[in-house]
C-alpha cells in the first residue's frame, strides 16, 4: 500500500510529490497515522482534533478515486472510507468515534467538558451533526 504523504494541505490533489510530515511522536512512543482526504468533512473533524491536541501524525492521503478499495486499506477500514486513524498499529474507524477515542487516549487538552450535562450537550451536538447535518 503506498498512499502519498503530504505536509501541505493546499497542495493540489493528484500531485505525487512526497512531502512527508515525519511521524516523530509529540508524546513519547506514540505513533499515529491518519488516512484521509483533503475534502472529506469526516476527516477534517479528525484533523481538527489532532491539531487541538497537538499530536503529530503521519498522514496518508487517499484520492478516493478507487484507492479506498485497496484490499490493504480495507484491512484497516473494512468500509472503504476515510478517515482511519492508526494508533501504534491498531486501526480506529468512524470519525466521531475517532474523536472520542482521541479524547480517551490523549486526555489533555480535553475535547469534551467534564460536567455531565455539558458532556451530554456535546454528545447531542455531535449526534445531531452525524444524523441531521452531515450524515457520517
Ligand atoms: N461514517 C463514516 C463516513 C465516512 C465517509 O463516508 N467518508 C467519505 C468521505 S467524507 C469517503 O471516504 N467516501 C469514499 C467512498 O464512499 O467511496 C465516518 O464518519 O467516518
Amino acid at each position: 500500500m503506498s498512499f502519498e504523504s503530504r505536509k501541505n494541505y493546499s497542495t493540489p490533489a493528484g500531485d505525487k510529490t512526497k512531502i512527508a510530515r515525519a511521524a516523530s511522536p509529540s508524546r513519547e512512543g506514540v505513533v499515529l497515522e491518519h488516512y484521509h482526504n483533503i475534502n472529506s468533512v469526516c476527516a477534517q473533524k479528525v484533523r481538527i482534533a489532532l491539531n487541538e491536541k497537538g499530536l503529530e501524525v503521519r498522514e496518508h492521503l487517499l484520492t478516493l478515486r478507487g484507492d479506498q478499495h485497496d484490499p490493504v486499506y480495507r484491512k484497516l477500514n473494512p468500509n472503504g472510507v476515510v478517515p482511519t486513524l492508526v494508533h501504534d498499529g491498531k486501526p480506529v474507524i468512524e470519525s466521531s468515534l475517532i474523536l472520542y477515542y482521541l479524547d480517551d487516549a490523549f486526555p489533555q487538552p480535553p475535547l469534551m467538558p467534564r460536567e455531565p450535562l455539558l458532556r451530554h450537550r456535546g454528545c447531542t451536538t455531535s449526534w445531531s451533526m452525524n444524523t441531521c447535518t452531515i450524515p457520517a
